[in-house]
């Protein structure tokens, strides 16, 4: 058998698919437990991708040798702190970090936060001193699943076909494909979720459902926190929330001595109080004894899959930070973007392209994405299937590899490559061996630990509802994970999706705008989005023209969703 075939998926996806690749063709890896010999329509738009072949220097076709040229003399005649480094998620494989080994020995500004998961992350690491999802034998091990905020069916399909007979209730705005399934959709108001999970925490005191003697001892400040949650009557929550009481007893109903998991999205957290939030909903998940059970339950969150093991590329040098949400491009000399597309993935268009327009833009990546229309040097990074690499991932404990199986286009350079050629040009510390890298990750085991040592509840709580401000005519933007396509790699759909009661129709071409900005889109007409929302997927062209160029409250992280919208027939 041929050992050196192996291909981990390198795209930002919880499942972290292994495939082998065998007389030309792709196979998800049977031997791999979440892949379980199936691998997704998204990696097959990657294999059949457009790559870039040639570089390219302001609009002009150039050899790999002259881009590299300009790249070096550009660095050479810059401030270093003038120069950004902008990494995106666009490959997940450990190697892209290589160049961030280069970028922070020189100098660069890096950047801080998040476009994703930061705020939500920082909520666990709150509540619990560190974030770590628990064994997936875990989620196995329950009877009922929470899915909180997290479009399970879609965005880790593997994962939920390994529990896919469990009883499922589903916390989301929007009827997703796991609330069809689920016994009980609680289609909550967005941003309440913080409200909702305190009304939950009473109903669970008034069930007798918390264990007073694990709380003591385990955790600190659950009466500050119950005291929080029965500060309010519950019709009060009933009303913010949009959940009727009966289905919270139902809710009660379900989970009663079961086993229970929560499958926690990034969907609650797209908010100014991001953080404040996700340790509301895990705190009540604490009072409840989430963590209680033995071998079984627990609350899955897109945390780090870095968690005990060493950073290969981490230097010494302390570099300028800036907050990955609100760049202001247009204030270096030089920008170089790998693996991202801030031009459709960043918040407020405008602004980044207004940014971009006013620095030297160096793009580098494997297809030609929105950015690279306001790049002046474009170099073609190397296929994933010509770059060896290793996959931690972000939802569960395996591993994927990456063997070469294809020969590399020589007009292209991989992350490693560039980042050794960079090193020796201005005289750094180049990397280790590559294969040394990859095996140190690969041998590496860490343990599994304790979800804590002490929970500490939350204990303060102030967040600024969105429906404070909201009139009758405003919607709430509600943005989130197609199917079809990963972030905005393969997007195309640029739609508004409506509840059919918001006076609009089918193909309607209609203006929307907030206080950030405005773009035009055709509206489609689907009930399964809740009344009052307006509903945008990932990777939508025009979107990010309405959303915030701003960062949450604790944790730079992106609040695409921190915005009322006004929606208008053209
Ligand atoms: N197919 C596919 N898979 C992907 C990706 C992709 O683009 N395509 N992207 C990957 C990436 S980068 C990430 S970060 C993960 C994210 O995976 P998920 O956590 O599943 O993220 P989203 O799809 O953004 O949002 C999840 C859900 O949150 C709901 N939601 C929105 N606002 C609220 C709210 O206020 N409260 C509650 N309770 N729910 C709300 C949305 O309706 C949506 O169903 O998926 C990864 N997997
Ligand atoms: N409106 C809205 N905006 C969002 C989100 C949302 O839900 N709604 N989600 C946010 C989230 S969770 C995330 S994680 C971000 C993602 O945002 P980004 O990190 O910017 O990801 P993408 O937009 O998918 O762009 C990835 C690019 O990486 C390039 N690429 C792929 N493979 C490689 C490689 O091997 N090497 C190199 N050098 N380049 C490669 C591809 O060409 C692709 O254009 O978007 C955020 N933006
Ligand atoms: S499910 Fe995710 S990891 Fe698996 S093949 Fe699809 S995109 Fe890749
Ligand atoms: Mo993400």
């Amino acid at each position: 058998m041929n050992s050196n075939n192996n291909v981990a998926c390198p795209l930002d996806c919880f499942d972290t698919c292994q495939a082998k690749y065998e007389n030309g063709s792709f196979k998800g890896d049977k031997d791999h437990f979440v892949t379980n010999g199936k691998l997704c329509v998204n990696f097959a738009n990657l294999v059949n991708e457009n790559y870039l072949t040639t570089s390219k220097y302001l609009g002009k076709e150039i050899s790999l040798d002259e881009s590299l040229e300009i790249l070096v003399d550009k660095l050479k005649n810059t401030t270093p702190e003038k120069t950004l480094f902008y990494k995106g998620s666009g490959n997940l494989g450990l190697m892209q970090k290589s160049t961030g080994y280069f970028f922070s020995q020189y100098g660069s500004t890096l950047t801080k936060g998040s476009l994703c998961e930061a705020a939500g992350e920082e909520g666990i690491i709150q509540g619990r001193g560190k974030s770590i999802n628990p064994s997936i034998e875990n989620l196995i091990n329950s009877d009922v699943i929470i899915v909180w905020g997290r479009n399970f069916t879609q965005t880790s399909a593997h994962m939920y076909n390994l529990v896919k007979d469990k009883t499922f209730i589903t916390i989301d705005p929007v009827k997703t494909e796991i609330a069809k399934k689920s016994e009980l959709h609680l289609q909550i108001n967005p941003k309440t979720d913080y409200e909702l999970a305190l009304m939950l925490t009473r109903v669970a005191y008034m069930n007798g459902i918390d264990d007073e003697e694990y709380l003591e001892e385990n955790t600190e400040g659950h009466d500050w926190f119950f005291d929080i949650a029965k500060n309010r009557p519950l019709v009060s929550y009933e009303e913010k929330c949009g959940i009727d009481l009966d289905d919270v007893y139902k809710f009660f109903d379900l989970i009663e001595d079961k086993k229970v998991s929560i499958m926690l999205g990034v969907g609650p957290q797209k908010y100014n109080e991001g953080v404040q939030i996700t340790r509301t909903i895990d705190s009540f998940a604490t009072f409840i004894g989430i963590h209680k059970q033995e071998n079984a339950g627990g609350v899955w969150y897109l945390g780090t899959s870095m968690y005990g093991y060493d950073d290969l590329f981490k230097t010494k040098t302390k570099n300028k930070k800036v907050s990955l949400p609100k760049i202001d491009y247009g204030k270096f000399d030089l920008v170089f973007i790998q693996g991202a597309n801030p031009v459709v993935s960043s918040p407020n268009t405008k602004k980044v392209i207004e940014g971009l327009k006013n620095s030297f833009v160096v793009y580098f990546g494997i297809t030609e994405n929105d950015t690279c229309e306001y790049a002046d040097l474009i170099i073609p990074s190397s296929s994933f299937l010509s770059k060896k690499d290793i996959r931690l991932s972000y939802g569960h404990d395996l591993k994927s590899i990456s063997d070469v199986v294809e020969e590399k286009n020589p007009n292209t350079i991989t992350e490693y490559e560039l980042t050794n050629f960079l090193c020796k040009k201005f005289d750094l510390e180049t990397l280790k061996d590559e294969d040394e890298i990859i095996s140190y990750y690969k041998e590496t085991e860490v343990e599994k630990e304790e979800q804590f040592e002490e929970f500490e509840f939350i204990e303060d709580l102030d967040v600024e509802p969105l429906y404070k401000n909201k009139k009758d005519d405003n919607f709430y933007l509600i943005t989130a994970k197609n199917p079809k396509s990963l972030n905005s790699q393969f997007a195309k759909d640029d739609y508004v999706y409506l509840n059919s009661d918001s006076n609009f129709n089918e193909n309607d071409e209609v203006n929307i705008s907030s206080a950030y900005g405005e773009a035009k889109f055709v509206v489609k007409i689907n009930d399964d989005i809740k009344t009052g929302c307006a509903f945008f997927y990932a990777g939508n062209k025009f979107v990010n023209y309405l959303t915030p160029f701003e960062e949450d409250d604790e944790a730079h992280n992106a609040i695409f969703q921190e915005v009322l919208l006004d929606i208008e027939l053209c």
